[in-house]
């Protein structure tokens, strides 16, 4: 079985064997082995547009060419996979332009995934969870279906920039012609699934309810929020599929090049969270898990969600009967590792040390920490 996680910085796959111990695993470091992307933590912070952070869809492509380079170079026999899953970070989307289905349904062996999808995007760089453009996307959502809490009693969550409904309104308000050549959006975990498939991929109802676009209880797509985001979306965005389901087997073209077998399934890909929520085998209500990543999340399960303006309610992605809940901190790694820098000679052993020399909560003296990026314009009047 392999496991992909594109997360903001890296691809990372691990081969696991029946017994689940791990087999073989390679790495993909996009600023350094990718660093023709320029991307700076995996990212474009936009200097013109306030609050825009994008990733461009192109580097995931090549990333997934170069990983599976290198798993061929550690003589891994794909031949004897029998499935492959993965995560994406969550609310991050690719738009294919229109036709681009006929280019992901017959891709050509003999040559890599990036110069054949190089024009399948009607846009270059998908917007990401870091970005907080969306603001007035977010609240004209609000305003159409009466009110935050009332977003969130039927998504799950009120508006909130990073997710992919005002994302996808702020595209459609401005850029509307691009909006018109885009046949499907995807989120990061089904873009992925579908170039393994080789065709659209459904979005899963666990990541897809970090829309602000899905009926949380009914698991389909609100006619009414699709309606305040934008015009023909549900077609764009395709059907939605379990978290747990079978996304199809894995495309020719990996069968070609790479010598899958051709019976490998691929199964539907989901958000990072909800697959740390799946890996850890979270199955009682009250306990709860704490990821530090580029965001620092806490979750858990429950079978009585009660949607509020804070925090996030998706359905649990292994059991269709109780439902996920999640508190986001986007100041995670980027922020601590800066601290890190700072403060403990950028060594995690010192900072551990430092951290060691008080006792747990520091008698009650907490910091909470944002990196604040400051951009400065200067106008030259002649
Ligand atoms: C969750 O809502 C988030 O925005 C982040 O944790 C991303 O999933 C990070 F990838």
């Amino acid at each position: 079985f392999v496991e992909l996680v594109f997360s903001v910085r890296s691809l990372k796959a691990t081969v696991l064997d029946s017994n689940l111990n791990i087999v073989a695993s390679e790495f993909v470091h996009f600023d350094t082995e990718l660093s023709h992307y320029k991307t700076q933590d995996g990212v474009y912070r936009d200097s013109s547009i306030n609050g825009r952070i994008v990733s461009p869809t192109s580097m995931w492509v090549e990333a997934l060419d170069l990983m599976l380079q290198k798993l061929s170079k550690s003589k891994l026999d794909f031949g004897k996979i029998a499935a492959v899953s993965g995560s994406g970070q969550q609310h991050g989307s690719v738009y294919w332009k229109t036709g681009s289905s006929t280019i992901l349904s017959s891709l050509d062996h003999q040559k890599p995934l990036l110069g054949q999808l190089v024009d399948a995007f009607s846009i270059k760089e998908s917007p990401i969870w870091m970005d907080s453009s969306t603001t007035a996307q977010c609240r004209a959502i609000e305003e159409a279906v009466g009110g935050g809490l009332e977003l969130s009693k039927l998504t799950g969550s009120r508006a909130h920039e990073r997710f992919t409904g005002p994302q996808i309104k702020k595209i459609y308000e401005t850029q509307p012609d691009v909006y018109q050549n885009t046949e499907r959006i995807s989120l990061v975990s089904s873009f992925v699934a579908s170039l393994l498939i080789g065709a659209y991929a459904s979005i899963d109802e666990t990541d897809g309810a970090g829309m602000n676009l899905m009926d949380i209880r009914q698991r389909v797509w609100s006619k009414k929020v699709l309606e305040a985001t934008a015009p023909g979306l549900e077609e764009k965005l395709g059907k939605l599929a379990p978290a747990y389901g079978v996304a199809g087997y894995v495309a020719p073209y990996f069968v070609k090049r790479y010598n899958f077998n051709e019976k490998c399934l691929v199964v539907q890909w989901s958000g990072d969270n909800p697959n740390s929520l799946a890996g850890l085998t979270l199955n009682t209500p009250g306990d709860l898990a704490i990821s530090l990543g580029t965001s620092d999340t806490v979750f858990g399960i429950t079978s009585d969600p009660q949607p509020r303006l804070e925090g996030h309610v998706f359905p649990n992605p292994v059991d269709p009967e109780s439902y996920m809940v999640m508190l986001v901190y986007k100041n995670g790694s980027l922020t601590r590792e800066d601290v890190r820098n700072r403060y403990a000679e950028k060594s995690w052993d010192t900072f551990n040390k430092f951290l060691q020399q008080t006792p747990p909560l520091n008698g009650g003296k907490i910091g909470f920490y944002y990196k604040i990026y400051i951009y400065i314009y200067i106008i030259i009047d002649d």
